[in-house]
């Protein structure tokens, strides 16, 4: 197979390697695991991104997330156009911010207050500081694989770029603040309970992707979310249901929709946002009444609430909201359909896949064995990974750089791009 040209990506990762280190400004975009000359965006419509050279790639990783409704898409085009001029930014309380809170809570009871931030990262960081301050208890606990941003407590046996490059935590961590979380293989309600037994009246709280997409993508076994539900509620903590990946991509009302849950506490991003940077925490009233000016928890932004956050957030929920009967079964269909298309090419070709899907997102783990949690997704052939990545690349197919990621599927993709890709990965099997 020829190479695609990418002379004008290779010079401009050139300038990059100069200026930020490993020439990226998230790690996993450097490729580094999966090897290859990751290509520099141009732009972005629809299911294609095009790179510097001209390049046109189908999308499958949807900037992580947002990028539901395709890229470009004219209403958020023209919403963040329309806020644009009336000023990017006013430190300052906005009707928007109303707006879109009355459309997240109508999509999540478990909210009965909200706070919007900027990222994942200070979504989970803020409520876990809320749990704390709730139980006064400074234990959390977190499960292996699963990725909550960066901050401090939450890096310890994390997912996406950290197990992606391998690094055990992160230095830069102290161990007094490594050591007050505690990680447990996911899909193990015997380890949940063993661990509340070990520290009685200790946890603060349990934080989980509620599907795991930081890891590859890793379903939440039957019950499982019930469980921790029940376990959490017996021993006076509190339940963190981390919903940057699948709120608003599941179902309207995210995983606990789908799995029919109820949280204290839930993060969101990514989608709320429209591809603009934001974030949000919310849930309880109780809890969420600690927070200062209320009460004694501090947490603020002066870009919290951004009105182009606010403008794209409204113009993709709202289309979501307003279309949500046509949008979800479409998703699940072509998502279904490249999946298993994909995972029946591989087991044509004698190569071991083992598929993970949940809705619109999913992962081919290049594992014969069934993939449960982290452990497991561990045991993929991650250099069968890297090779099956760089063909699919250069048959103009770009899938997250990881094994250790999931993808993610948007309303743009249709049986053209599902075709070309199924066609695609025959070949790079071959
Ligand atoms: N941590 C993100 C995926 N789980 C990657 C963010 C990025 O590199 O853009």
């Amino acid at each position: 197979m020829s190479e695609l040209m990418r002379e004008q990506s290779r010079a401009l990762q050139a300038r990059a390697e100069g200026l930020f280190p490993g020439g990226v400004n998230s790690p996993v975009r450097g490729f580094r695991s999966v090897g290859g000359e990751p290509p520099f965006v141009a732009r972005a419509e629809g299911a294609y991104l095009f790179d510097a050279d001209g390049n046109r790639y189908i999308d499958y990783f949807g900037s992580w997330g947002p990028m539901i409704l395709g890229h470009a898409f004219p209403p958020v085009v023209e919403a963040i156009e329309r806020a644009a001029r009336h000023s990017a930014s006013f430190g300052a309380s906005t009707a928007a911010e109303g707006d879109l809170a009355e459309l997240v809570m109508a999509c999540y009871p478990a909210i009965e207050r909200m706070r919007f931030v900027s990222s994942g990262t200070e979504a989970t960081m803020s409520a876990i500081r809320l749990a704390r301050a709730a139980t006064g208890r400074k234990l959390i606990l977190k499960f292996e694989g699963c990725y909550h941003g960066h901050s401090d407590g939450l890096l310890v046996k994390a997912g996406s770029g950290v197990a992606t490059l391998g690094i055990p935590g992160s230095a830069g961590v102290p161990e007094e603040i490594a050591r007050l979380t505690l990680a447990l293989p996911y899909n193990d309600l015997a380890a949940v309970e063993a661990a509340f037994t070990a520290h009685p009246e200790e946890i603060a709280c349990i934080i989980l992707e509620p599907v795991v997409g930081n890891a590859g993508c890793i379903p939440p076994a039957d019950g499982y979310l019930q469980g921790l539900r029940t376990i959490t509620a017996n021993h006076g903590a509190l339940l963190i249901v981390d919903e940057v990946m699948t709120g608003f991509r599941l179902a309207l009302g995210g995983a606990l929709e789908l799995y029919g849950v109820d949280a204290d506490l839930v993060t969101l991003g990514k989608i709320i946002g429209g591809g603009l940077p934001c974030g949000a925490f919310g849930g309880k009233r109780q809890f969420m009444e600690l927070l200062a000016p209320l009460g004694p928890v501090y947490q603020a932004g002066t870009l919290s609430g951004n009105p182009l956050a606010m403008a794209a957030g409204l113009a993709t929920v709202g289309y979501l909201r307003a279309n949500a009967t046509a949008i979800y079964p479409q998703l699940e269909a072509v998502s279904k359909a490249v999946a298993e298309g994909v995972a029946a090419e591989a087991a044509k070709a004698g190569v071991s896949v083992t598929l993970n899907r949940v809705g619109s997102m999913w992962t081919w783990f290049f594992t014969p064995n069934p993939v449960t949690n982290y452990d497991d997704a561990a045991k993929s052939d991650t250099a069968v990974f890297g090779r099956f990545h760089r063909a699919m690349l250069n048959a103009g197919v770009w899938l997250p750089p990881s094994q250790f990621e999931a993808m993610f599927l948007g309303t743009a993709h249709g049986p053209a791009e599902v075709e070309a890709t199924i066609a695609a990965a025959r070949a790079a099997f071959a």
